[in-house]
């Protein structure tokens, strides 16, 4: 079957939108983490920008696989966005200027030095930061050791951007915005002090250079974006005519919040269709508690209760009641005001969204690294209460619920798909829920050590883990 190229463009139906180019643009960003949620979200916006404005190129580089980067690459950067909604549509994404891997270290480094280059983005998912439990950078994360040792041929974005950083400072050429675009809380403040510290760890002068002059603002991302899978890709070639190895699909709904810094690349991305705002903080807060946070739940306790996906789960009337009052009774509490967004109205969207009958979000994409997404997904919310001295019941439970996850897991013998799987598979062979949160908390795995002095929340979470771990849903969940 032809493939989808600037070539075979004409071959595709009127019905299928397409950029009004016929060649990829020039490069004036450079991304890393060409994930399906990468050119599902941000592409797209980008996407819309370069029909006004063509130097806004991206040039994205995948510093693990190889095989994304051949596929997109053999179709010229394009790939077919499905909108997967009441009303599904079909889109050609045409923001790449390249792909580049693991292997094209000398044209990537030469990229980042470019001066064209405004901005360098990620999705490299929380993982990817190699951050600690409190949010700083781990100097023992065996990549960060690595490109410390190693700082011209990094592994880790962060060596990745401060080798550009480094060689534009050499240069005397100003350097790029870093925007950060993955689920975690403060993310723009997290990857500018990443960066600042893998820098003073080889040379004090590129960190003050980085302190003072690189720009990272924060952002909040959002659109749900399940995995490709062949049936989006037999659906894609039906549509289009033409063959597409590389196609993505996410429902209609989509944000992306950007701190507004005041500066030419934020007003660009704000031309793109971005939400610029002095209070990014409010938007990502509510967003990672309210369906992160929910998101999480539903994995675990879907999987639990035999559900596949979400949408599945949400028509489990009991789980579905149990995630509505979460966010309403828990975790809206803790969030403070954001103006121009009504709250309850948010929460109302989110299980709108979850219910989604054209969008299969598999559980199992959503229950993985949860060693890294609970903390703030879950953990934030559970110490906001705290601090206020209320036990939030439905959050204690679906934190039992992970709990009761890890262990059915472990006794199964099923491998658990986290950075710290065979760590939390340890914690989670043997002994009743009691023993292994015990046992997860004194290895901070994704609970803080603070939590070992709070009985009364410990006890909660463990009594509703064997709960569900033995399928007493009745007790498992608050009544
Ligand atoms: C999901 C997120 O896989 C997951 O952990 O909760 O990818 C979620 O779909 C996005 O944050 C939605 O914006």
């Amino acid at each position: 079957m032809t493939r989808l190229g600037y070539g075979t463009l004409d071959l595709v139906p009127a019905r299928v939108t397409r950029p009004n180019r016929t060649a990829p643009p020039t490069t004036g960003i450079v991304h890393f983490g060409p994930g399906a949620f990468h050119r599902a979200h941000q592409a797209a916006y980008i996407d819309t920008l370069l029909d006004s404005e063509p130097d806004w190129g991206i040039a994205a580089v995948s510093l693990r696989s190889a095989a994304t980067v051949a596929a997109l690459t053999e179709q010229q950067g394009l790939y077919t966005l499905a909108v997967r909604d009441i009303t599904p549509a079909y889109r050609i994404i045409g923001a790449h200027s390249r792909f580049l891997g693991p292997d094209d270290a000398e044209q990537t480094l030469a990229l980042l030095a470019d001066p064209a280059v405004r901005l360098v983005t990620t999705t490299v998912t929380e993982k990817g930061y190699c951050l600690a439990a409190g949010g700083t950078l781990d100097l023992t994360h065996p990549d960060i050791a690595h490109d410390l040792a190693a700082p011209a041929v990094p592994r880790s974005v962060i060596g990745w951007i401060v080798a550009g950083l480094a060689a534009r400072h050499a240069r005397g050429i100003a350097p790029f915005m870093v925007m950060p675009c993955d689920n975690l809380a403060n993310n723009g403040a997290k990857v500018r002090a990443a960066l600042i510290r893998f820098a003073e760890a080889q040379t004090p002068e590129l960190a003050a250079w980085i302190a003072t002059q690189v720009r990272v603002p924060g952002t909040m991302v959002d659109s749900i974006t399940p995995a490709a899978d062949d049936a989006l890709y037999a659906d894609v070639a039906d549509v289009l005519g033409v063959e597409d190895r590389a196609a993505v699909q996410r429902e209609a709904f989509t944000q992306w919040v950007i701190e507004d810094l005041g500066d030419p690349v934020c007003a660009a991305l704000g031309r793109a269709g971005a939400t610029l705002t002095d209070n990014v903080a409010g938007y990502e807060q509510a967003k990672l508690r309210i369906l992160n946070g929910s998101h999480s739940t539903l994995a675990y306790a879907g999987l639990l209760r035999g559900h596949a996906s979400v949408a599945d789960a949400m028509g489990d009337a009991t789980l579905a009641d149990f995630i509505d009052t979460m966010i309403r009774d828990d975790i809206i509490p803790t969030l403070p005001p954001v103006a121009g967004l009504d709250l309850d109205g948010y929460r109302a969207a989110v299980l709108a969204r979850f219910r989604n009958p054209a969008i299969v979000h598999r559980l199992e994409q959503i229950a993985a690294d949860g060693s890294q997404k609970i903390p703030y997904r879950l953990g934030d919310t559970l110490a906001a209460q705290r601090a206020q001295g209320r036990l939030p019941r439905h959050v204690l439970a679906a934190l039992g619920c992970w709990i009761a996850f890890l262990m059915q897991r472990a006794r199964a013998g099923v491998p658990i798909l986290d950075p710290a799987g065979t760590a939390l598979a340890d914690c989670a062979a043997t002994g009743d829920a009691h023993a292994v949160l015990a046992r997860l908390i004194a290895a901070k795995l994704g609970f803080s050590e603070a939590l070992a002095h709070d009985s009364d929340a410990t006890r909660s979470i463990a009594r509703a883990a064997q709960a569900a771990f033995e399928g007493d849903w009745a007790s498992a969940f608050p009544g």
